[in-house]
């Protein structure tokens, strides 16, 4: 099995001594380097040193105190044991592998969750990797991945591409270069959970991959993606991956998305966001009281486009909801 890194290289240039290339463009910033990654390959690891402002320690606290509230009935927002996808019951007892809904108003941790949702550094990052303008992303999803509580993984699968697809209509799907959103992991705890098939984002699958066993553990080309703590990975929801998850191991990850409302974007991301429920509690909320200055109005604009999805988008249905 391979293990990851599709890195962004971050180091500037030091070397000081006029070269004949030096009418060249410079050298790509780490945005670029980490775009041109993930359209390559699918998805891209970004470095803890890339982000000084996220706070582990008041995250864990954070992340470690709602999940005890998840697993004992006190959090009704889940992701139950053995489902999939979404909708998943409030009721705990088969055991939980996600807590939805961390910018919930009712969490008493919203505004540590907000800050790093919120972070200047990570949305500028989400902001090229969409390829869109400061004032054109729109909240999504912010939900957390946590050790399951018995052993459990996800099928293969892209996040919004049904199995039954033909090849025809993957490929029309996977072609369309532009992107309306961003989704990352963001790791508490170091994590190895995510397993991807890089490059399969663009194209549609293989007559092996389409035969395989929905949960084969050795799939041609798949490549596990070691986070360790602090670091994000940004992916491309429609790669060809899974989740595999150890009981065992403590597992905390931020698990989030922030889209486009750019030319184009329509009701393109509308099912895959509201489909969590997230439409429900949105216009409860004002992040002003939760992250101050800029970063706090800031939010509030992303908020209000997410509530004119909502608004212009009506009923949405399920991608898969009895899986
Ligand atoms: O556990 C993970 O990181 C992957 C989750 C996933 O594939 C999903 O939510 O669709």
């Amino acid at each position: 099995m391979t293990t990851s890194t599709a890195t962004t290289q971050t180091a500037p240039n030091d070397d000081t001594t006029p070269s004949p290339s030096a009418n060249l463009p410079p050298p790509s910033d780490p945005y670029t380097s980490a775009l041109a990654s993930l359209q390559q390959n699918g998805f891209v690891i970004l470095p803890a040193t890339l982000f000084p402002t996220f706070d582990l320690p008041t995250l864990r606290d954070a992340a470690t105190h709602l999940t005890h509230l998840a697993r004992t009935s006190q959090w009704p927002y889940l992701r139950t044991l053995p489902k999939q996808f979404p909708p998943w019951p409030s009721d705990p007892s088969n055991g939980i592998w996600g807590v939805q809904h961390l910018l919930h108003p009712s969490n008493p941790h919203a505004a540590t969750f907000a800050k790093s949702y919120f972070d200047p550094e990570l949305l500028k990052y989400a902001q090229v990797l969409i390829g869109c303008e400061e004032e054109e992303l729109v909240m999504e999803l912010y939900n957390m991945l946590v050790r399951p509580d018995a052993a459990f993984a996800l099928r293969w699968h892209r996040d919004d591409i049904p199995a039954s697809a033909s090849a025809e209509e993957e490929l029309e799907r996977l072609v369309k270069k532009e992107a309306f959103h961003a989704q990352w992991n963001l790791a508490l705890y170091e994590d190895e959970s995510l397993v991807v098939v890089p490059g399969s984002h663009r194209r549609a699958r293989t007559e092996e991959e389409r035969s395989a066993d929905p949960f084969e553990d050795d799939m041609p080309g798949q490549l596990v993606v070691r986070l360790k703590a602090g670091e994000v990975v940004f992916y491309d929801n429609n790669i060809l991956h899974r989740g595999v998850y150890d009981p065992d191991k403590e597992r905390m990850t931020l698990h989030g998305s922030v889209g486009s409302c750019k030319k184009g974007a329509g009701k393109e991301r509308a099912r895959n966001v509201l489909q969590h429920g997230v439409g429900s509690w949105v216009g409860e909320v004002d992040f002003r009281k939760w992250v101050g200055g800029e970063i706090g109005e800031r939010a509030e604009r992303m908020r209000e486009r997410l509530v004119r999805l909502g608004r212009e988008s009506g009923e949405v249905g399920f991608f898969s909801k009895d899986e």
